[in-house]
């Protein structure tokens, strides 16, 4: 059984903390309407309960005497506190599903936070975190991946990661997710009735469907995992390391793809020490960008120990920016970055172009993107971003088309979807009885159903609803 304490009505402040023009308090419940009532009168003179359903109406807030400033009560301050908007959502015609009342308000802390303790006393409850979206949840509104991608939208910083969520937010991965959960749900139901006639000699599934089924939902889970690192950029933001030699102009790369002069810059190699890193919007795609000290042999206990965090930040990185002096041949130490860093994602940026150049593109290994390019004048600069992005996100196609998996708690949840059926598969081919295959199925198809939330429990929904915000 889930609780939700669904028979309370819940308020909140829904607007964020600080002074605004505005401010929501909202409250959710069977009692949203009679609780609203006792502190809000409508201009018009009607009342609350008459109002239809999705209308606006203008109102004065009158706090009740236990919380009204004492300094008012002695100024012989009328009981009207503020004015206020206020809305009225019948259910289920709702966000959660159940009557929603929002008073809109000016937007002072103090002055939201009296109206809310105003509805408090008129017997609303406060919300917990994430509270109105679990009940829109409960109450059949959303799913449990949407009632996740509310979140996402909320705390997407790029246009890419936006929309990843406002797709998952339309329900588009829980399709997917159905569509194969289903595949396995109709498959259990000929493998259980198949399991009754045991005995009989008849088999409603043959072994050769049962596998082709099973690798048309394993194809469909892949295609989805596929997307969960791309999700993840998407969410997170991706860190780009610039590494290369000493002096080659890393920082004046950074300075160059941040546009302001963030890291210093000289003519004396082991200039950079420390790790410096700044987030940039690349066309709609988050990035973390990080500037680390040269690669050269030294002396300096300083500069050795940022090399050490520089080989350590290359480890991390989701893709590596090597910068290269155009200006002279390549050497040894140029060659060993450059095959470090093939091993993952990787541009070649073949610096100072603004120079005779003395390295061609051409002497790279084929795949390898290089640019030329000058962090001096910003030659090229633009070619270089739509190589990282498309390093990154594939051209930018994949950003928009198509459903993403962002959420950790999905991935997870389509991995052990695919271990079941791996292991459901293996027990087809190893002729194991139609009863050892069932419990795998089902195991799979418990696990897809936790992404949509039609097998959950109060534990799950806690872990969820527990890092939203209060009002949300
Ligand atoms: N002509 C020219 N000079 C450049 C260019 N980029 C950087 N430089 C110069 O190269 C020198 C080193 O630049 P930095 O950006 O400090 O190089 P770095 O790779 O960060 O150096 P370290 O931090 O010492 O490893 C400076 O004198 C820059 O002015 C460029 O595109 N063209
Ligand atoms: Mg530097």
């Amino acid at each position: 059984m889930l609780s939700g304490g669904l028979e309370d009505t819940i308020c909140a402040i829904a607007t964020p903390a600080g002074e605004g023009g505005i401010g929501i308090v909202r409250l959710s419940g069977a009692r949203a309407l009679p609780i609203a009532a006792a502190i809000v009168r409508l201009r018009s003179g009607r009342s609350l309960s008459s109002i239809a359903s999705h209308t606006l109406h203008l109102a004065d807030v009158r706090l009740p005497s236990s919380l009204k400033p004492p300094q008012a009560a002695d100024a012989g301050l009328s009981n009207v506190f503020d004015q206020a908007l206020v809305v009225y959502m019948k259910g289920p015609r709702s966000f959660t599903g159940e009557d929603i009342v929002e008073i809109q308000s000016h937007g002072g802390s103090l002055i939201l936070s009296l109206v809310c303790r105003a509805c408090l006393a008129a017997g609303a409850r406060l919300a917990t975190p994430g509270e109105f979206t679990k009940r829109a949840f409960l109450n059949g509104r959303l799913d449990l991946s949407q009632a996740e991608a509310v979140l996402d939208a909320i705390r997407a910083k790029s246009a890419a990661s936006l929309t990843a969520a406002q797709r998952q937010l339309r329900g588009e991965l829980a399709r997917e997710v159905d569509v194969a959960r289903d595949a396995l749900l109709r498959l259990l139901a000929q493998l259980e009735a198949g399991i009754d006639f045991v005995g009989e000699e008849i088999e409603l599934v043959g072994r050769q469907e049962l596998l082709q089924t099973i690798d048309g939902v394993v194809a469909l889970l892949q295609r989805l995992e596929a997307t969960a690192r791309e999700g993840r950029l998407l969410r997170e933001g991706a860190r780009v390391v610039i590494t290369g030699r000493a002096n080659v102009g890393k920082s004046s790369l950074l300075n160059r793809l941040l546009k302001e002069d963030r890291a210093i810059v000289t003519a004396v190699p082991g200039t950079t020490r420390d790790i410096i890193e700044e987030a940039i919007d690349l066309d709609g795609v988050m990035i973390h960008l990080v500037d680390t000290a040269g690669i050269r042999e030294t002396d300096d206990p300083l500069e050795r120990e940022g090399i050490k965090r520089s080989r350590s930040a290359q480890k991390e990185a989701d893709l590596q920016l090597v910068v290269i002096d155009g200006t002279v041949p390549l050497n040894e130490d140029d060659r060993d970055l450059i095959d470090q860093a093939a091993a993952g994602k990787h541009v070649i940026a073949i610096n100072k172009a603004d120079l005779p150049l003395r390295v061609a593109p051409s002497v790279m290994r084929s795949g390898t993107t290089c640019v030329a390019l000058s962090a001096k004048t910003g030659d090229g600069i633009n070619r270089l971003r739509v190589a990282i992005r498309s390093q990154l996100v594939g051209g930018g196609a994949e950003a928009t088309d198509g459903v993403l998996v962002t959420n950790v708690r999905h991935q997870a949840a389509l991995d052990r979807a695919g271990e079941s059926l791996a292991q459901a598969k293996d027990s087809v081919r190893a002729g194991m009885p139609n009863e050892l295959v069932a419990v795998d199925i089902r195991g799979a198809a418990d696990a897809l159903g936790e992404i949509t939330g039609v097998i959950t429990t109060d534990e799950i929904l806690e872990q969820i609803f527990s890092t939203f915000c209060i009002g949300k």
